[in-house]
């Protein structure tokens, strides 16, 4: 068990002896031993060594806590705690974490009107029941609401673009102290994991007192959770946590690296120097006492002979071994896209008209676009009936005749014609052959009947793929972050199929999509697959998306050759013209 798991149960212990009104001390006891537990750098398993013993010299640490880790790092489980969740309600440490709620109020709700859950809370505070008990009152009840709204909005995970955005405000922010030497962001966002849990933020200052004092006192900062020397951590007003600690100057790299995570990297890399005699934690690396490396994350990796690993890549996904045997993939950069093959405009859901979009990419560098604007379907605006697309395409001539007269003074850019069209439930497409067959890009989506089986839904998209003009399969999971979960599809089968007809699997780079998945991207290229990395637009600004888009192919492995649209024009359309011969 690790020291984070450990952590949580020394921790629920003290919140559940609290709520029973348990003497004070004892409650502290376990609190604080939660919190050193959870700052520490190494794990107690590796310092356990058979001993319980020696766990008593960690501060705070006594027998019965020592007795207690042993049983957790030997066995994973604690009698203890097991006893006291039995005659325990679990929904109430749920309330315990909504701000304003102590365990005296936790205990109050729960014995006078039976609430033991977020969901019962809710509505007894929006009853008017809870200002009629002892020390509450109408002010209170309306507080606790808002803490409520709050606590919802903190218990899902950041999307990826909302977490880059709030970065770089607080970022600009702290740099407005002169205290500051140093400044950068680590955690999940520096992997560019899709979703963010919290912001880890770090520095280094000789005057840690005026960094903390000025960062809580950021205008966005709702909650301070905790000011200290080393770290402090915040609740901004829109429910996300931010996490900053000042780390010594000659530890930054190792910092930066621990921090970084993903704590399942940090593990690989702390037993690989383990194998090779030396011991790595957020201060360094070290042989024996003596502190050999620390001041940057490259001379880290350096060390024990291996090349810096991307932290896109740091998910212990075999990276360790990729890295030792110099076989790191070269991973596909924004800059390597020419294209972008999902793109929609004002004849469909878009916003934007099709020669200002057209000449937004081309000013932007980029070769080609796909305008894919939807079929006709269920659940989206202004689908393209097939004289609706015929018509289309007379514009789109249009407007690539005029581009035509521009270049070459602006270099040359074609507009593709496409389509986003609906895989139909019983997996036909909503378009027929003869509109399907004149289409350089037909992307094939399914945006209706997501409760399907997951044999029906396999059928359903294979039987799609057996359409000779479908090009590539649009945002695959069809999950949105947040909101809707993925629908059941046995996605190997799909990713074989895919490779086999030459079909391309998108990387939606929307960010509530974010759709392959990173993972089913790294085991679709083991197998062969293509890819195409799209943004979705449906207005010019979106054509950002396409950074988010590369984030996930990184995080899935992908190179250069493994994405369709960094091909030039000629080499796209052919891949897929072989396709359509057979
Ligand atoms: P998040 O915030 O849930 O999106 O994910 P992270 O990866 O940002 O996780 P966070 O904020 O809890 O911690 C930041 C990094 O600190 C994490 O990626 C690795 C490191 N870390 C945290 N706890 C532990 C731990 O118990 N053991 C090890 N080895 N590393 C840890
Ligand atoms: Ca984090
Ligand atoms: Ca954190
Ligand atoms: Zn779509």
């Amino acid at each position: 068990m690790d020291n984070q798991r450990i952590a949580q149960v020394f921790q629920e212990i003290g919140d559940i002896l609290e709520i029973q009104g348990a003497n004070r001390f004892r409650v502290l006891a376990y609190q604080k031993a939660a919190l050193t537990i959870s700052e520490m750098g190494e794990e107690l398993k590796d310092l356990y060594k058979g001993e319980a013993k020696e766990l008593e010299k960690l501060p705070g640490i006594g027998k019965d806590l020592a007795l207690k880790i042993e049983e957790l790092v030997t066995g994973g489980k604690c009698t203890y705690h097991q006893e006291l969740l039995k005659k325990f309600d679990k929904g109430l440490l749920d309330i315990l974490r909504v701000r304003g709620i102590g365990p005296k109020k936790v205990k109050l709700f729960f014995e006078e009107l039976g609430v033991n859950s977020i969901e019962k809370l809710r509505k007894a505070a929006k009853d008017g029941k809870l200002r009629e008990l002892p020390k509450m009152g109408e002010k209170s009840e309306a507080e606790i609401l808002v803490a409520l709204d709050e606590f919802e909005k903190h218990s899902e995970r950041m999307m990826l673009s909302e977490a880059i955005h709030q970065k770089d405000l607080i970022l600009e922010y702290m740099k407005g102290c002169k205290d500051v030497k140093k400044l950068e962001y680590a955690g999940s966002l520096r992997r560019m994991k899709e979703t963010i849990g919290d912001l880890d933020i770090l520095c280094v200052s000789d005057k840690v007192e005026k960094v903390m004092d000025y960062f809580v006192k950021y205008e966005h900062v709702a909650n301070v959770i905790a000011q200290g020397a080393t770290k402090s951590s915040v609740i901004l007003d829109i429910g996300v946590q931010v996490d900053l600690r000042v780390v010594p100057a000659e530890s930054f790299g190792a910092a930066m690296h621990y921090f970084t995570g993903s704590k399942e990297h940090n593990v690989a890399l702390r037993d690989y120097a383990k194998k090779h005699g030396m011991k790595v934690n957020e201060y360094g690396v070290f042989k024996g006492e003596k502190m050999i490396a620390g001041k940057t994350e490259k001379e880290i990796y350096k060390l024990f002979g291996l090349p810096y690993i991307p932290p896109v890549l740091r998910e212990n996904r075999g990276e360790m071994e990729a890295a030792r045997k110099k076989k790191l993939p070269k991973l596909v950069e924004f800059e390597d896209l020419k294209g972008d093959l999902h793109v929609h405009s004002e004849w469909s859901d878009g916003v934007d008209e099709i020669g200002d979009i057209a000449r937004a990419y081309r000013d932007a560098g980029f070769e080609y676009i796909a305008l894919t604007d939807h079929s006709p379907a269920v659940g989206v605006a202004n689908g393209l009936t097939p004289d609706r697309y015929k018509k289309q395409w007379k514009e789109i001539d249009k407007v690539n005749k005029e581009l035509e007269k521009e270049s070459p003074k602006k270099g040359e850019f074609v507009i593709l014609k496409g389509t986003e069209c609906d895989i139909m439930p019983d997996g036909s497409l909503n378009l027929p052959d003869s509109i399907l067959k004149k289409m350089d890009i037909v992307v094939a989506s399914v945006h209706s009947r997501f409760k399907m089986s997951e044999k029906e839904m396999t059928e359903r998209v294979l039987k799609a793929f057996k359409n000779p003009y479908v090009t590539q399969f649009g945002h695959p999971s069809g999950r949105l972050i947040n909101q809707r979960e993925p629908y059941a599809i046995d996605m190997n089968k799909v990713i074989e199929a895919a490779v086999d007809l030459g079909i391309a699997l998108e990387i939606d780079g929307q960010p509530s999509r974010l759709d392959i998945f990173d993972y089913h991207a790294k085991i679709a290229k083991e197998k062969g697959a293509k890819f195409t990395v799209d943004s979705d637009a449906h207005a010019i600004g979106q054509m950002q998306f396409l950074h988010y888009g590369i984030s996930v192919a990184q995080r899935g492995w992908l190179e250069k050759e493994d994405v369709l649209n960094t091909l030039s024009l000629k080499k796209l359309l052919k891949f897929w013209e072989k396709r359509r011969r057979t």
